[in-house]
């Protein structure tokens, strides 16, 4: 009877401990396809973002440096197009505060509000070429409000 009750037992522990193993596996699974899509769509985003874009965009290629004016509330131009090393200058001429900081927090480092204080300047070189969307947060988020586009070709 007792070896019985133990044969049983250890028969449930089993199939629970493989139900178990089956779900961890399944959640992985899951997690590493969900990884993927995102990383996929945020790249197809992009380049179809960059691409319409494009049509207007100031052309400013070429340049060691280039100079985007910060007023209340707009950076003009709006979108630029680079060459990589460029070193991209955002001068505040208006009479409010502005920050830049990218639509993706990764992409390059955001230009503080206390560093872009009317009357001042401050810049990002771009090396790399890409797409970087960027906002002030004061006037406007990603995609809307006060915007502007880095293109580096
Ligand atoms: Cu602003």
């Amino acid at each position: 009877m007792l070896n019985e009750k133990v044969f049983i037992w250890i028969k449930i522990a089993l199939g629970v401990g493989l139900v178990l193993v089956i779900v961890v596996i399944a959640i992985v699974a899951l997690d590493d396809g969900d990884g993927g899509n995102l990383a996929g769509s945020d790249a197809d985003t992009d380049s179809q973002g960059s691409a319409e874009i494009l049509e207007d965009a100031t052309d400013l290629t070429g340049q060691a440096t280039v100079e985007i004016s910060t007023t209340d509330n707009l950076f003009e131009p709006g979108t630029v197009i680079v060459s990589p090393g460029t070193e991209v200058l955002w001068t505040n001429n208006g009479l409010n505060y502005h920050n830049v900081k990218p639509d993706d927090p990764v992409a390059f480092e955001a230009i503080p509000t206390d560093d872009l204080a009317p009357g001042t300047s401050a810049s990002r070189t771009f090396a790399n070429a890409g797409s970087f969307g960027y906002y002030c947060s004061i006037h406007g988020a990603p995609g809307a409000g006060q915007l502007g586009a880095i293109i580096v070709l």
